[in-house]
């Protein structure tokens, strides 16, 4: 999944990609270098970003979205918005991805129904403001996958089918790098639902601080690729990231790794 942030405040690309035209070339450029699905966001969500409007979220994200569907490239689009998803659906695009898995807006699970699109539904304490005060826990990876996998039964008694989720353990969201690791390495046990697990590790915090300090965040990329190909080897569905050519290199390595087996 390569990560189209069409925001002027994202952290990661600096607001590059707000013009429309700008976008759509930079998804067609990550689907060039081997991304299967382009995730489309107008709001950014990182620690300490404020909201923005509907309105501005979907003026930036949907004609982004129509321009890829259009050249028949899949799409999630990335919002807590319920009125900005079912737009997004409007526009062609077959995924939403929730990072609060429907806490944000109490109308999310109804336009997930009423769409019948796939959904991502993420681990999330609460907004950006203040999720990093909730980043506490006596065993982060057990907490997140109870949380987790009791959002998936709360959204299967709404009347989600849980045939449609994706569940993601939202690496950074109320989550320290301790908390992070420590998801990651508990990883197979998000499995256990038989739901497929996306993970967004790409560019954030926790991989800066492997880094010497003030090293560009695309140092991080490196790190995101190791992470792709140890995701990948312990099942994991999808990887979300910035830098595809990295990531599809490390997940090609995994394949031509998993090839030379002969059990
Ligand atoms: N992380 C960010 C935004 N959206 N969606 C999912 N499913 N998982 C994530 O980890 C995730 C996400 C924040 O990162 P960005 O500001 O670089 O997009």
């Amino acid at each position: 999944m390569g990560v189209l942030n069409v925001t002027p405040d994202s952290f990661s690309d600096g607001g590059r990609f707000v013009e429309t035209d700008v976008a759509i070339q930079h998804a067609l450029d990550l689907v060039e270098q081997g991304a299967d699905l382009i995730d489309v966001g107008g709001e950014s969500t990182r620690p300490g970003a404020v909201r923005v409007g509907a309105d501005e979220e979907q003026a930036r994200a949907i004609p982004v979205i129509r321009g890829l569907a259009e050249r028949g490239i899949e799409v999630s689009i990335d919002t807590m918005n319920a009125e900005t998803a079912l737009a997004a659906a409007e526009a062609g695009a077959s995924m939403i991805n929730d990072v609060s898995g429907g806490l944000a807006d109490p109308g999310m699970v109804g336009v997930v129904i009423r769409t019948g699109l796939t959904y991502i539904v993420q681990h999330w304490r609460g907004q950006s403001e203040t999720m990093d005060a909730q980043a506490t826990y006596t065993h982060a990876a057990r907490e997140v996958r109870r949380e987790l996998f009791g959002r998936v039964a709360e959204l299967a008694e709404l009347g989600v089918e849980p045939g449609r989720l994706i569940i993601d353990p939202g690496l950074g969201f109320a989550k320290n790098a301790e908390h992070n690791w420590q998801v990651l390495a508990h990883l197979p046990e998000f499995r256990e639902l038989g739901l497929p697990v996306l993970i967004g590790a790409s560019r954030k915090r926790f991989l800066g601080a492997l880094l010497p300090e003030g090293a560009p965040v695309t140092d991080r990329d490196a790190p995101t690729a190791v992470i792709s190909a140890l995701a990948a080897q312990v099942g994991v569905w999808g990887v979300r990231v910035h830098d595809v050519s990295s990531t599809r290199l490390a997940l090609d390595v995994v394949e031509a790794w998993q090839a030379g087996r002969d059990d």
